[in-house]
C-alpha cells in the first residue's frame, strides 16, 4: 500500500567483539537466490545455446523476451536512426559521461616495464589487449544505456579490436534492443550489436554461434563483461575459464558508513537510489549514531512514500539483505564495511577521506557529501561495473586492465645466462627434472 512503512532491520553489533568471519556472517545478505542457486537454470541456458546456436536463441527470446527472431544481430541502419532520434539532452548527458569515462580510463593505462636483473638479464612486462571482447548491458526493470559507456570506453582505450555488444530484446521497440542503447553504441562506434538478453547472451559470447541463412556466425570473444541480474552474474561464473570476466557484478548494493555530522536526508535519498534498481537490491547503513539511524528511518518513509518506484524501493529496503548495522565506534564500522565488501560504499563521517583511505574491501568508494553512487552510476568518470555480494573482497570493477594481458618478456645474453646456471641445475636437480639443466648446460658445451 501506497502509505506502508519502509521495514529496515536492525543488525546491533554493538558490545561484540566478532571476527571478520562472524562480522561477515551478521551483516545483512539476500537470503537464498544466490548465485550458486541459480546455476542449474543457468546451465541449461548455457547447454540450449551450445547446442541449439541460433535457432535455441530464438525460442529463448520468444520464452524470456516475448519476441519473435530469426537472427539477433541489429541492423545498422538501425543503429543509425536511434542516434539520429536521440533527445538531444540525452545526447549531450552521453557526451558528457563519455569524455570523463575516456579521460579516467586513459589515465588508468598501466605502462609497460623493463628490468635489468643483472649484466644483459633483462625481463619486460608488456600489457596487451585480447583480441575480442563481448559486452552486455542489461534491461529488464530499466534500460541502462549508461552502462554501454561503462563497458566500452575502457574496452576502447585498453585497444580492444573487435567489440560486440548485446542487450534484451525489447517487444515495443519490434524485437531490438532499446533505442537509447542503441544511440549510445552508435555514439561510440559500436557497429556489431545483438539483441540477445541474459544468461544466453553471455553464453553466445562465450562459445560463440555458427551462421545461419538468416544470418552471419558471432564469432566467440576472449572476455565477457558487463553488469546484470543474478542469471547474467551466474552465467558469467559459469563460463570463467573458457573467457575471462570482469566482475560478478549482479544486483545492486550501496552501504554507506555514517556517523552523527551526517545528513539523513542525504543518506536516506542515497539509499533508495540504489534501492530504486531491483526489489533485490541491498541499501545498508552502517553506523555509530543511534540518533542518525532513527532519522533515516523516518526520512526513509518520506522518501519512498514519494519516490516514482516507490514499492519497488520498500521491498528493497524492507528486505532481509537492507538495513542499519550499529556499531560502538568508527573502528567498528570500518571493520564492518570490509566485512560486507559493498558494491558502492559512500563515506559520510567527519574526515570522510581519511576514512576512505582506511577501507580495505569495496568495489568503489564515494567520499564525502557531494559524491552520491549517482554521480558514479552516470558522470563521474568512473566505472559503474562493480563486483557485488562480497565479491569486492577479491575482484575490482571494469577497467582497462579487464581487456588487459600482463606478458612477461625474458632476454637473456650467453653470459647472463651462464651467470645462473649453476642455479638453475641445482634447482632442476632438486626437483628431479634434470633435462632442465641439461636445456641450460647444453648451450655452453
Ligand atoms: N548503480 C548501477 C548502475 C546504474 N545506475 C546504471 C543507474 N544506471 C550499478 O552500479
Ligand atoms: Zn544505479
Amino acid at each position: 500500500a501506497a502509505t506502508a512503512a519502509v521495514d529496515f532491520r536492525t543488525v546491533d553489533l554493538r558490545g561484540q567483539s566478532l571476527t571478520l568471519a562472524g562480522l561477515r556472517a551478521a551483516v545483512p545478505r539476500a537470503q537464498g537466490q544466490t548465485v550458486a542457486d541459480a546455476e542449474a537454470k543457468v546451465q541449461d541456458i548455457i547447454s540450449a545455446v551450445r547446442q541449439g546456436g541460433f535457432a535455441a536463441l530464438g525460442q529463448l527470446a520468444r520464452r524470456f523476451d516475448g519476441v519473435a527472431q530469426d537472427h539477433p544481430l541489429v541492423p545498422a541502419e538501425a543503429l543509425a536512426s536511434a542516434l539520429e532520434e536521440l533527445d538531444p539532452s540525452v545526447r549531450g548527458a552521453l557526451e558528457e559521461s563519455i569524455s570523463r569515462a575516456r579521460r579516467f580510463a586513459d589515465g588508468q593505462r598501466p605502462r609497460n616495464i623493463e628490468v635489468q636483473l643483472g649484466d644483459g638479464a633483462v625481463v619486460a612486462q608488456n600489457w596487451v589487449p585480447v583480441a575480442r571482447v563481448g559486452l552486455y548491458v542489461p534491461g529488464g526493470l530499466a534500460v541502462y544505456p549508461s552502462s554501454v559507456i561503462m563497458n566500452v570506453v575502457p574496452a576502447l582505450a585498453a585497444g580492444v579490436q573487435s567489440i560486440a555488444l548485446a542487450s534484451p530484446p525489447q517487444k515495443e521497440f519490434g524485437g531490438l534492443p532499446h533505442p537509447t542503447i542503441l544511440a549510445a553504441a552508435a555514439l561510440l562506434g559500436i557497429t556489431e550489436v545483438y539483441a540477445i538478453g541474459g544468461a544466453q547472451a553471455i553464453a553466445a559470447f562465450a562459445y560463440g554461434v555458427p551462421a545461419t541463412e538468416a544470418g552471419p556466425a558471432l564469432e566467440a570473444v576472449d572476455v565477457v563483461t558487463g553488469p546484470g541480474n543474478i542469471f547474467v552474474a551466474t552465467a558469467k561464473r559459469l563460463v570463467k575459464g573458457v573467457v575471462g570476466i570482469d566482475s560478478e557484478a549482479g544486483t545492486t548494493e550501496i552501504a554507506i558508513l555514517a556517523d552523527s555530522t551526517a545528513q539523513p536526508r542525504l543518506v536516506a535519498a542515497d539509499l533508495i537510489s540504489q534501492a530504486e534498481h531491483d526489489p533485490k537490491a541491498a541499501s545498508v547503513l552502517i553506523t555509530d549514531s543511534e540518533d542518525l539511524a532513527a532519522a533515516v528511518r523516518a526520512e526513509l518513509d518520506r522518501q519512498a512514500a514519494a519516490t516514482r518506484h516507490s514499492a519497488r524501493v520498500r521491498e528493497a529496503l524492507s528486505g532481509p539483505q537492507s538495513g542499519v548495522v550499529l556499531v560502538d565506534n568508527l573502528e567498528q564500522g570500518i571493520a564492518a564495511c570490509d566485512a560486507y565488501a559493498a558494491e558502492h560504499l559512500e563515506i559520510m563521517t567527519q574526515d570522510a577521506p581519511g576514512v576512505a583511505a582506511r577501507i580495505r574491501n569495496a568495489g568503489a568508494i564515494f567520499v564525502g557529501d557531494y559524491s552520491p553512487v549517482s554521480l558514479g552510476d552516470y558522470c563521474a568518470g568512473s566505472n559503474h561495473v562493480l563486483p557485488t555480494s562480497g565479491t569486492a573482497a577479491f575482484s575490482s570493477g571494469l577497467n582497462v586492465t579487464t581487456f588487459l594481458r600482463a606478458i612477461q618478456v625474458v632476454n637473456y645474453t650467453r653470459d647472463a645466462l651462464a651467470e645462473v646456471s649453476g642455479h638453475i641445475v641445482s634447482l632442476s636437480g632438486a626437483e628431479d627434472l634434470p633435462a632442465h639443466g641439461d636445456a641450460v648446460t647444453v648451450r655452453f658445451s
